[in-house]
C-alpha cells in the first residue's frame, strides 16, 4: 500500500448547544480532517481530536497542522506500508503530538481496511456486533436544568450518564441528581479540576455510587491519585494522565487508576489503542472509549475501536445528532435505545458525505507524490 496523496481539511462546524467543562465551554469547533490516498486510488479519513485551545491537552488544531504538514506528510508520502502498526513505529521518533499523529494514522489504517476488504472493526481484531453507549453531559446552570436533560438521555436509552464537575458544583448536583435517579449508572468527570487538598470532599462523593470518578485530580498526574485512590472508595479512571501504554502500566503498577479512558487522539492512534487494551484485559482493567466532540469520522473510529472485547464500559460515543444539525458521513451514527450497530461497510463504514463538508471547510491542505 503505498500513500500518494494526503489532504488536509480545516473545518469549523457549530455544535447545537455550547458544552462546558471545568476548563472552559465549547460551541464553535474548529478541527483537522485528513483524507489518505493510495496508488489504486482507495481513500481513507483520520480526524485530528486537537481543539482550538491547549485547555484539555498541549496540543491545539495549529500544532497539529504544523506537525502534520511539516512531518508527518513528508513521513508518508510515497511510502508503501504492509500494515497499519508501521505507521505509529514510523512516527515513534517524533515526541509527542499524539493527535497529530492519530490522525494521520487512522486515515492510514482506514484506507488499509478498504484496500483489504474488511470493516475497521475487523481489520483491528474487533468482533462486537453492537456496542453499547453513555451520554456526556457538561455543566449546566442548575440542577434542576441537568435533572431535566438527564431524564430526556434516561428516556432515550443512554446506557450511563457522565456528569461535569468542578470546585463549587459537585457534592450538592451529583446528591439531587442521585436522588432523582437511584438506579441510573452516574459518573463524573472532573478534568483536573482538584487537588489533595480537596480530599475530604472527594471522600463525600463515595456516598453516590459512583461507576467511576474520572481525572479528579492534576492532567499529567499519576502519584497523587494513586495517593487518593488509597482513601477514595469510588474507582478513579484516568483520562488526560494517559498518552501511552507505558503511562498506563505505571498507573496501574501504582495504583493510580483502576479504570481506563482510552481516547485514540490521546494515545497516538489506534496502534498504541489496541496495546493499551490489550494490557488492560490481560491485568483486569476495564476500559472505555472516550470522545472529543468528534464529528463523524473520529465517531466511526471510536466506534470500530470499541467493538475490541475489553471494552466493558459504556463509552461517549453517542449519537452524530447529540452535538451536530448535520455530520459529515452519512448515514450519521445513530444510538438506538443505548447500542450503536457496527456498520458492516469496508473501512471506517460510514461514508464521507463531501457535499456536507465542503460547507464545513473553511482552508484545505494538498500534498501529492510525483
Ligand atoms: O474529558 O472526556 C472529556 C469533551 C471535551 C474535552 C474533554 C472531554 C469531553 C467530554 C465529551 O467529556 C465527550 C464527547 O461526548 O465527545
Ligand atoms: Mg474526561
Amino acid at each position: 500500500m503505498l500513500i500518494k496523496e494526503m489532504n488536509i481539511r480545516k473545518m469549523n462546524m457549530t455544535m447545537k448547544s455550547p458544552f462546558s467543562t471545568s476548563f472552559g465551554t465549547f460551541q464553535v469547533k474548529e478541527f483537522l480532517l485528513l483524507e489518505a490516498t493510495d496508488e489504486l486510488g482507495n481513500t481513507g479519513w483520520g480526524e485530528s481530536t486537537a481543539f482550538q485551545s491547549p485547555w484539555y491537552s498541549e496540543e491545539t488544531l495549529e500544532t497539529n497542522l504544523h506537525i502534520i504538514r511539516d512531518f508527518l506528510i513528508p513521513l508518508v508520502l510515497d511510502r508503501g506500508f504492509n500494515h497499519p502498526d508501521e505507521v505509529s513505529e514510523l512516527f515513534a521518533p517524533l515526541r509527542k503530538n499524539n493527535m497529530a499523529k492519530a490522525a494521520v494514522e487512522g486515515a492510514i489504517w482506514d484506507l488499509y481496511a478498504k484496500r483489504n476488504k474488511l470493516t475497521l472493526a475487523e481489520a483491528l481484531g474487533g468482533t462486537a456486533e453492537k456496542i453499547e453507549v453513555g451520554i456526556s453531559i457538561g455543566i449546566q446552570k442548575s440542577a434542576a436544568e441537568l435533572i431535566k436533560l438527564v431524564r430526556g438521555y434516561v428516556a432515550e436509552g443512554y446506557k450511563r450518564m457522565k456528569v461535569k464537575i468542578k470546585p463549587g458544583h459537585d457534592v450538592e448536583i451529583l446528591r439531587a441528581l442521585r436522588e432523582a435517579f437511584p438506579d441510573v449508572p452516574l459518573m463524573a468527570d472532573a478534568n483536573s479540576a482538584y487537588t489533595l487538598n480537596d480530599i475530604e470532599l472527594l471522600k463525600q462523593l463515595d456516598e453516590f455510587n459512583l461507576t467511576m470518578i474520572e481525572q479528579p485530580l492534576a492532567s499529567d498526574d499519576i502519584i497523587d491519585h494513586a495517593k487518593l485512590q488509597k482513601e477514595l472508595k469510588t474507582p478513579i479512571c484516568l483520562d488526560e494522565s494517559i498518552h501511552s501504554l507505558e503511562d498506563t502500566r505505571k498507573a496501574f503498577e501504582l495504583g493510580s487508576t483502576k479504570i481506563i479512558n482510552i481516547k485514540i487522539g490521546r494515545v497516538g492512534g489506534l496502534t498504541e489503542s489496541k496495546k493499551i487494551h490489550d494490557f488492560c484485559m490481560a491485568n483486569g482493567i476495564p476500559v472505555w472509549c472516550g470522545g472529543m466532540l468528534e464529528s463523524g469520522i473520529g465517531r466511526a473510529h471510536n466506534v470500530a475501536l470499541t467493538t475490541l472485547p475489553n471494552f466493558i464500559l459504556p463509552g461517549d460515543t453517542a449519537s452524530s445528532s447529540r452535538y451536530w444539525e448535520e455530520d459529515v458521513i452519512t448515514p450519521e451514527v445513530v444510538a438506538e435505545d443505548g447500542y450503536i450497530t457496527v456498520p458492516k461497510a469496508y473501512g471506517i463504514g460510514y461514508e464521507p458525505n463531501i457535499e456536507a463538508m465542503d460547507r464545513y471547510t473553511v482552508d484545505q491542505f494538498h500534498f501529492k507524490s510525483e
